[in-house]
């Protein structure tokens, strides 16, 4: 059974024999906490992607730990002065957290582990408050404290302000299970407190279940205690309280019992599910960075190739070695190898949507437009650097066709390779490409 399952059984004064209930396997965390092995082992994250990402790597290795270890992490949330800390210390039954301290400079959540009841596996995470925060901060630590606990204690000490209300929603929409307990009840009547709860309820009501919201006294102001003995003498002294937060532990103790470690499991899921697609992103930005400079070294070779050695514009798309070349590297960097001969079919359907489009489109305009901005003078350079602009262009537009086509895995999707190639000629800009290709020309034919 799980530490902190025994833990808050202690707390709600309900004992279980130990060993009573035994797990039929230990699967060590379960399926996700497999999965997020896999994801840290995973050999085909790229080190300069692991590396930018390492402080979400660190992330996952803790949640692992804490499935691991089924440890229940519960974070307290709320105004300065709501009572999250004094909470925290009632839950875990010491003086972990200051009381009492206003405004402190901590931005950052301060998780504070129970000595002998963090081998127990119960874990309260106190934050700083979210007063004075803008509404951008009080989201970012919103996030941070949701990220690092299984159950989130939304603590108030009255009706709802708006930035409370409006932290609500932001805890709410991280999916954790959340519960909004008004604390201070030993300052209020009961029927104050009812209605206190009620409008709490109302606040809370789409986003934190009836039997959610409940009432606690963490701390409760000691009784003014006057005695009158049999002389007739007046003794007053004050007496202090123990912690009212029955109702809460009890809840909690539904909670943990309902979902178990799934509680863990779930929110380890939702975060190594993002980080998932993150690092597919960096993945393929890192990827297309590489092709862009490999489909712009072919750019220039072909470039000053054509330029020193012209070419009539309709052989320019034959001069396909060069590109061949090119998409073979490029399935490199995709992760999927292409043979010499499967890159030279590649290439021969793309130019041959290519040399379609060129004829029926654009013909005498794209020459014209590869011309332009090149003064007279020396007609023979201002040729090269039109033709070699072509080249350029032409070699970006099966570079990008290609990678277009290995993206996809091999493939031209759905309408087929004619659609796949008139789009790229569709999504580039032209005139700019050509004015980048003339001016790069330029500059080496003059070396
Ligand atoms: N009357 C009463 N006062 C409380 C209770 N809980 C906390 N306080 C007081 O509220 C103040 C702020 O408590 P603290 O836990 O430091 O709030 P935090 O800023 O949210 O961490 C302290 O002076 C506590 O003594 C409670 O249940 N009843
Ligand atoms: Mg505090």
């Amino acid at each position: 059974m799980a530490a902190w399952r025994e833990r808050l059984r202690d707390l709600t004064g309900r004992f279980r024999r130990r060993g009573a209930v035994a797990p039929a396997v230990d699967d060590r965390g379960g399926p996700v906490a497999a999965s997020l092995r896999g994801l840290l082992n995973d050999p085909s994250i790229p080190a300069d992607v692991r590396a930018s990402m390492s402080a979400d790597f660190r992330r996952v290795e803790d949640m692992l730990d804490r499935l691991e270890n089924e440890e229940l992490h519960v974070a307290v949330f709320g105004r300065v002065s709501a009572g999250k800390s004094a909470l925290g210390n009632a839950l875990l039954g010491r003086d972990a957290f200051a009381v009492g301290v206003l405004h402190g400079t901590t931005t950052e959540a301060d998780a504070a582990r129970l000595d002998e009841a963090a081998t127990a596996g119960l874990v309260l995470i106190d934050t700083p408050g979210i007063n004075e925060l803008g509404g951008e901060a009080r989201e970012k630590l919103a996030f941070e404290v949701a990220d690092v606990s299984d159950l989130i204690v939304f603590v108030a000490d009255g009706d709802l302000t708006r930035e409370e209300r409006d932290a609500l929603r932001t805890l709410a929409s991280t999916r954790r299970p959340l519960l909004l307990v008004l604390n201070k009840a030993d300052r209020y009547s009961d029927d104050e407190r009812e209605g206190l709860l009620e409008r709490l309820r109302q606040h809370g009501s789409t986003l934190v279940r009836r039997e959610d919201v409940m009432a606690v006294a963490a701390y409760p102001s000691p009784r003014d205690i006057v005695e009158v003995d049999a002389s007739g003498i007046e003794r007053r002294y004050a007496e202090p309280r123990a912690p009212d937060i029955g109702a809460l532990k009890a809840r909690l103790l539904a909670i943990a019992e309902r979902e178990g470690k799934t509680l863990s499991a779930i929110n380890a899921g939702l975060f190594a599910g993002r980080l998932t697609d993150q690092i597919g992103e960096r993945i393929a930005t890192a990827r297309r960075d590489v092709a862009s400079g490999v489909i712009r070294q072919y750019c220039i070779a072909k470039a000053v190739g054509v330029a020193l050695n012209p070419v009539p514009v309709a052989d320019l798309l034959l001069a396909g070695g060069l590109d061949a070349a090119m998409v073979v590297q490029l399935g490199r960097v995709y992760g999927l190898p292409l043979t010499r001969s499967e890159s030279g079919r590649l290439v021969a359907v793309i130019t041959t949507q290519l040399a379609a489009l060129m004829g029926a489109v654009w013909g005498v305009q794209l020459v014209a437009s590869a011309l332009k901005g090149l003064s007279g003078g020396l007609s023979v350079v201002v040729t090269a650097a039109a033709q070699g602009a072509l080249g350029w262009y032409a070699t970006v537009l099966i570079g990008r066709a290609a990678e277009r086509y290995l993206v996809a895995g091999k493939s031209w999707g759905e309408h087929g390779a004619k659609r796949a190639v008139a789009d790229i000629v569709a999504g580039l800009d032209r005139d700019s490409i050509l004015r980048e290709a003339r001016e790069e020309i330029l500059r080496r034919l003059k070396r």
